[in-house]
């Protein structure tokens, strides 16, 4: 029985998808399409949001979140808040390949990726300090706190450091404060399908501009940022990962195309779940069967682009939902 290898990821990433395509159609792996083409994203610094230099958080720095997971064995790898190093989808398959656990976070994840070779380098540029000073220096900063003062509404408030944070500021236990949430949210989940039929995931981003140190998003959490299954297919989501890893909508969206839900009837009704709690949020999911149909569907979005090749399509073609 004959597979028909396809690449599909979010946004119009489309550098990454061809990267994906170039290892598929030269008969290389699902695994190694999927790193290497979100690889390229890293590299490119995708929209700002993936890779070095983007999404400083409340002290300047840049931090990293991928996964990669096998569909055959149903295998995963993962880093989360991976510091100082800019490789992290390879570093999650290096945690994947050689260690027996799923997630590694933080100092510790650089240190298991300096074992495996991997380079460090400070990932603040100039672009992402000046993003982080120009929000420091503004009077009302956009930031993932609540219930907290000076202004319990909004957050607003001269900048702090978080140390000075911890000292002086009042928490409160009333649910009346809201943040006030930047909304930036670009990244790159990608589905790759070999001729073998092996099936891979993966994710790769530097997560949300202005997080609360330490903070990791949904990209590297199996079943929310990508999730794939060798008997259906696959699905990756982005955007606002704090409230969508809450719903594991890649999980869900394949089990759904399990029940018989065409990829974006999928995609959509994952979102949904997540918008009846949560009206504002804005997320997407691309979805893939194993047999090769694709689609997608967006919420909060005025439109959300993914790209797509196969043999069919030939080259990689810019979708709209
Ligand atoms: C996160 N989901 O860390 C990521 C951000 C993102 O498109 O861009 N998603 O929340």
């Amino acid at each position: 029985e004959g597979f028909s290898p396809i690449a599909v990821n979010t946004w119009n990433f489309t550098n990454a998808t061809e990267k994906a395509w170039s290892v598929l159609s030269e008969g290389g792996s699902a695994l190694d399409a999927v790193e290497k083409g979100c690889t390229i994203c890293e590299e490119l610094q995708c929209d700002g949001t993936v890779g070095f230099g983007g999404s400083p958080d409340e002290n300047g720095e840049t931090t990293l979140d991928a996964m990669i997971m096998d569909g055959t064995t149903h295998d995963v790898g993962a880093v989360g808040a991976l510091r100082r190093v800019k490789d992290a989808i390879s570093v999650a398959r290096k945690v994947m390949e050689h260690t027996s656990h799923t997630l590694l976070v933080g100092d510790q994840a650089t240190e298991f990726a300096l074992m495996m070779g991997f380079k460090e380098y400070n990932l603040t540029t100039d672009s992402s300090a000046k993003k982080f000073e120009s929000w420091k220096n503004s009077s009302c900063q956009p930031n993932y706190w609540r219930n907290v003062l000076p202004d319990p509404k909004t957050s607003c408030g001269p900048y702090l450091p978080v140390e000075t944070k911890m000292k002086h500021y009042k928490w409160f236990t009333a649910k009346e404060g809201k943040n006030f949430n930047v909304k930036n949210h670009d990244t790159i989940g990608m589905i790759t399908i070999d001729k073998s039929g092996h099936i891979a995931g993966g994710t790769s981003t530097n997560g949300a501009i202005h997080k609360v140190p330490g903070r990791v998003g949904d990209s590297p959490i199996p079943g929310s940022g990508v999730y794939v299954d060798k008997h259906i297919g696959g699905a990756a989501a982005t955007g606002d990962g704090d409230v969508m890893m809450r719903f594991m909508p890649a999980l869900l969206a394949v089990e759904l195309m399990r029940n018989g839900l065409a990829p974006d009837k999928a995609a959509e009704t994952a979102l949904r779940q997540i918008a009846s709690y949560y009206s504002n949020f804005m997320g997407a999911v691309v979805a893939v069967t194993i047999s090769g149909e694709y689609g997608a569907a967006c919420h909060g979005f005025d439109k959300f682009p993914y790209s797509v090749v196969n043999s069919e399509l030939k080259t990689v073609t810019v979708m709209n939902v």
